[in-house]
């Protein structure tokens, strides 16, 4: 090795590459491992609520997916999402962003936490080392990017050319092989950490905070981030996971309303779309409005038809779909972002217009909205959805006939159906089209 780069790797330029750098006395072994232990459910339900919702959507029906052939070797849930619990969708994507929100401060305090590694110096030391900092890059950069990339999605800012769902979906797919990989690596640490030192300290004030000794399980080999020249403690181990715990606490009591209601939606004043509207039938959340998907007054006017296509081409005006049996359900539009709303919608049940169109009611449909160009302006329903009686063309909402902004002249309403496939402004419903 050229003498110049011996004397590179063994003296680190200044600053967080030396060892003296990072002094919090806190750092450690079991710091880390408490705050990994309280991430994991909340990682867990993410992911199980993730893939769940991406099965909701029926991805293999027509043009329902967005994110392209599966880059996973199984069909996760390899049946039809089911209409039979409304609430089903509301309370997975509720869970969803709660425990996306909720891991934001644990895991800011995780990263604080390992942060001197971050600076390890050599850079690397082999190849193993090597692939283990590239596991730790895509760990870090995945959870960040997920958790960003939801809550700026929420937060209605999504700033980016290409679109949420796939860059989200395949982000959380390399955060979670990356995090495979740490956990099978990193279990013996965690294990030995809580052995050892167990609760204790969370009884211990700052004043009888200690630097973490080492760990006697894992004898010479283990790299710590406990620092090797500690400073004096300033903070005391449970006052930092205290701060942590208020912080994520205080999170979810902020955003959780829009999924749960009652007296917390008032309060849930980082949702934009979770409070109350006032109280009119057509008081609550609008997605995307008419005027945003280039929906106008003359497209919904007297000359609006829908379109059913089966054994024979059925053309009703909205005269015509109010004067069939018309069914009235209570059901949730339930946003893949988290909010929910629960109204009472009347319209013609999707399995009568099948009828009506000289086809069996459990077959699937293709939905097209007036709607011209954006995502949102198609869905395939399939044959359960279809034959379920409460999936409703709602013309109504609340007795009163429905805003443009809520989608009139006819919407899409179906038990747990993920709000994005709530198609507004129908035009054709086409139960030909093979799924
Ligand atoms: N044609 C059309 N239908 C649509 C949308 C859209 O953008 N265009 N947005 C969907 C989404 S993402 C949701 S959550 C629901 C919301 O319905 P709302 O705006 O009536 O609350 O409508 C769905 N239907
Ligand atoms: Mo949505």
């Amino acid at each position: 090795m050229p003498a110049r780069l011996k004397r590179l790797l063994e003296n680190p330029p200044p600053g967080p590459f030396r060892e003296g750098f990072w002094r919090s006395p806190i750092r450690g072994p079991w710091l880390a491992s408490v705050l990994s232990s309280a991430l994991l459910p909340l990682i867990v339900i993410c992911a199980v609520t993730g893939f769940v919702s991406h099965a909701a959507y029926d991805p293999e029906l027509g043009s329902n997916s967005v994110t392209g052939p599966s880059p996973l070797p199984i069909e996760l849930l390899p049946f039809d999402w089911p209409a039979t619990w409304p609430w089903l969708y509301a309370v997975n994507q509720g869970l969803h962003v709660v425990a996306g929100i909720a891991a934001i401060p644990i895991l800011l305090a995780k990263l604080w936490a390992v942060i001197p590694k971050l600076f390890e110096w050599p850079p690397v030391r082999s190849v193993a080392h090597a692939l283990e900092r590239l596991s730790l890059a895509l760990l870090v950069g995945g959870s960040l990017w997920v958790l960003f990339s939801g809550v700026l999605n929420i937060q209605l800012f999504y700033p980016w050319p290409f679109p949420f769902v796939p860059a989200h979906y395949y982000g959380a797919i390399v955060f979670l092989g990356a995090l495979l990989f740490h956990l099978v690596i990193k279990l013996p640490v965690v294990a030995a950490a809580l052995r050892e030192r167990g609760l204790t300290p969370l009884r211990e004030d700052a004043a009888h905070t200690e630097p973490e000794p080492p760990l006697a399980a894992l004898g010479e080999i283990q790299h710590t981030s406990a620092p090797a020249a500690p400073g004096p403690t300033t903070v005391s181990r449970r006052a930092l996971l205290g701060t942590v715990a208020a912080g994520s606490a205080g999170l979810v009591v902020l955003t959780a309303g829009q999924s749960i209601g009652g007296p917390l939606r008032q309060v849930s004043i980082l949702a934009p779309r979770g409070r109350e509207y006032g109280d009119g039938p057509n008081d609550f959340p609008v997605n995307k409005t008419a005027q945003g998907r280039g929906i106008t007054e003359e497209m919904v006017g007297s000359s609006w038809r829908l379109t059913l296509v089966g054994s024979a081409r059925v053309e009703l005006s909205r005269e015509q779909l109010l004067a069939l049996p018309q069914r009235t359900h209570t059901l949730p539009i339930a946003c893949v972002e988290g909010w929910s709303s629960t109204q009472d919608w009347t319209g013609v049940p999707l399995r009568d217009l099948a009828t009506l169109a000289g086809v069996p009611a459990d077959r699937a449909v293709f939905v097209q909205s007036l709607q011209e160009g954006g995502s949102f302006r198609k869905v395939t329903l399939n044959p359960g959805q279809v034959a379920d009686s409460r999936s409703l063309l709602a013309l109504k909402v609340n007795e009163a006939d429905l805003s443009l902004d809520h989608g009139f002249p006819a919407r899409i309403i179906v038990p747990a159906l993920p709000g994005v496939h709530c198609t507004k402004w129908v035009s054709s419903l086409d139960f030909t089209k093979e799924a």
